[in-house]
């Protein structure tokens, strides 16, 4: 690469990532397969339309390459309509709201700081702007949403849309109950199902395939694919939503990308994708047992999927950003977050949030989860005492080379 100035930050990138402990729950590593679809020259070509309705001449071998996707895409989750356009989970919430709702109709879905997404009706984001959302939290004793709380809400609040699916939330989330919501009050119900993508593609989380009228997700987090959003939905719907996400909100689709998902779904379809997320939930949990026999609150007691979030302040007394600091001056990287109730602003919060699906990716097992959790214990409980910090970042060094 001639520009040095870039080179040197990918290459810096490349050693952080060999180095740190990544425990940012959104987050993975793809295989060199996706990797090499996502830099291809298919960036060279523009493709606006669909598969047999371009805009452009010359898109014979960019048509089998999306047609491919979405082939993949409906087998991996027994859906009969996919679009596998949309830039970002962002742009796939987007168009799913497009497609069935105008300005000011009413929806409901769950509040950023009970987990939720800033899509799902944040008054900072295009989602609270355009929309009348309101939002359902979770029990304040258990952590866990209150299926009758939201069909309260809903019955009082008779919103046009139900938004189930978070970025926070440690919990199973029960898309049948989610249904019989939506159907008592007449409600379409739209399912983000970005976290939990690859638990649902290995069937170790329930499918919202059979209750959801839409279902949005990204392909980077725990499904392991390029950066990107994906939308499934019934037959019925596959017109009004193809129009919305083209020429509706986006233009050219980023055909390397397209490529990339592709060969995510095909790693997907493969046996060893179902071990894999098996691991992500065992290590996850056994992350969760190390943290609570040290000592620690975790938001809802533990977990049920890939990550755990952290009451810190309750724990030892500090917020999540020092805690995401600390844990980054000795290689483990996080991310702060809003907790339930959270007394803190989102800038500072109350807990963290750690996710297990890269790690899982470099082949962690429970082993060296439990290590991790025994470093993050040592670390928060001793944050002053830099001779220990720079032990846990040379063990942490030591494993990293390892893997
Ligand atoms: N921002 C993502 C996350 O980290 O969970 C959700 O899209």
């Amino acid at each position: 690469m001639k520009d040095l100035e870039i080179k040197q930050a990918i290459e810096q990138e490349q050693k952080r990532q060999k180095h740190n402990i990544e425990l940012i729950a959104s987050e993975n590593f793809v295989s060199d397969d996706v990797l090499e679809a996502t830099g291809s020259i298919l960036t060279n070509k523009y493709a606006e339309g669909y598969p047999g309705k371009r805009y452009y001449g010359g898109c014979v071998n960019v048509d089998v390459v999306e047609d491919i996707a979405r082939k993949r895409l409906c087998e991996i989750y027994g859906c009969e309509h996919a679009n596998v356009q949309p830039h970002s989970g962002s742009q796939a919430n987007m168009g799913v709201y497009q497609a069935i709702l105008k300005p000011h109709d009413r929806v409901l879905g769950m509040s950023l700081d009970a987990g939720g997404h800033l899509t799902h009706g944040h008054k900072m984001s295009f989602s609270g702007q355009t929309y009348d959302f309101f939002g359902y939290g979770v029990d304040p004793e258990t952590e866990m949403i209150d299926y009758d709380e939201v069909l309260c809400l809903a019955r009082y609040l008779k919103p046009k849309l139900i938004v189930a699916g978070a970025s926070a939330y440690s919990r199973e989330i029960r898309f049948d109950k989610f249904r019989e919501i939506a159907n008592e009050v007449g409600a379409y119900l739209m399912v983000d199902m970005a976290h939990i993508a690859g638990l649902v593609a290995a069937g170790l989380h329930m499918s919202p395939i059979p209750y959801a009228d839409f279902v949005t997700s990204t392909t980077h987090k725990t499904l392991r694919g390029p950066r990107g959003g994906i939308i499934l939905c019934k037959k019925e719907f596959a017109e009004v939503l193809d129009k919305k996400v083209f020429p509706g909100i986006q233009g050219g689709p980023l055909m390397h990308v397209i490529a990339a998902k592709a060969v995510c779904f095909y790693e997907a379809l493969q046996p060893e994708f179902v071990e894999y997320q098996k691991q992500v939930i065992k290590n996850a949990k056994e992350l969760e047992n190390t943290l609570r026999a040290e000592g620690f609150r975790l938001v809802s007691g533990g977990t049920d999927n890939h990550m755990v979030l952290v009451d810190t302040k309750a724990s030892v007394g500090l917020t999540g950003k020092k805690v995401e600091q600390l844990l980054d001056s000795v290689g483990i990287t996080c991310n702060k977050n809003s907790i339930p109730f959270d007394t803190e602003s989102p800038y500072y919060t109350s807990g963290i949030r750690l996710g297990s699906p890269a790690m899982t990716t470099k082949g962690y097992k429970e082993k060296e989860f439990h290590q991790i959790g025994m470093w993050i214990s040592e670390v928060l409980h001793h944050p002053e005492d830099v001779e220990r910090l720079n032990k846990v970042k040379k063990e942490v060094r030591e494993l990293t080379d390892q893997f």
